[in-house]
């Protein structure tokens, strides 16, 4: 395993579609997301596509427990999304703050269908339809938006958009 570098906007490969896994889950897509669940917890986030670490694959790992209501942190609950489609979405919408560990210290407000139900390959290859709702059902869909080349600030405003990117160029220059 290994934590991978994580790509930041306005990086050009993060507006990459990603292409499906073809054929089975193998070893190889196993240590991809075994890589990128240890780059998710280093940084540390709550969900990762396979982008984010420079790999043009439909691949996103989540783990969305956090902590209990002391501020204890729960047991880890990997999970493996390998191809994932939205089989439905709600009508209901529902408002979340957003971040994104390509969009560093920025976090705004983005409305989403509340629920969905999503068809994914898990970590043996195994098909699996479930429900998301809550913080599973935004983090999907923000997930699922990095295979389309979609990060959260193309939700936003253009004005709001641009001036988040200014920001974040010029913090860049900073560190180089
Ligand atoms: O970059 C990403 O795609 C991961 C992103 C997922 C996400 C979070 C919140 C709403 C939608 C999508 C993050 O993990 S941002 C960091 C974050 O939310 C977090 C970090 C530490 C503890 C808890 C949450
Ligand atoms: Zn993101």
């Amino acid at each position: 395993m290994a934590i991978r570098p994580i790509l930041t906007v306005p990086d050009p490969l993060l507006k990459t579609v990603s292409r499906p896994v073809e054929g089975p889950v193998t070893d190889a897509h196993r240590a991809l997301m075994d890589d990128m669940l240890e780059t998710m917890y280093d940084a540390p986030g709550v969900g990762l596509a396979a982008i984010q670490i420079g790999e043009p694959l439909r691949i996103i790992v989540m783990d969305i427990e956090g902590k209990d209501e002391d501020g204890k942190e729960l047991p880890r609950r990997p999970r493996y999304f390998v191809n994932p489609e939205i089989l439905w979405a709600s009508d209901e919408v529902k408002t979340w703050e957003e971040g994104c560990l390509s969009v560093p210290e920025i976090y705004d407000e983005v409305e989403r269908p509340d629920r969905v139900r999503i068809r994914y390959l898990d970590y043996d290859g195994k098909t699996v339809e479930e429900d998301a709702d809550g913080l599973f059902a935004v983090c999907i869909q923000h997930e699922m938006d990095h295979l389309e080349g979609v990060v959260f600030l193309d939700h936003l405003s253009r004005l709001k958009r641009d001036s988040v990117i200014r920001k974040l160029r010029k913090a860049q220059r900073v560190e180089a």
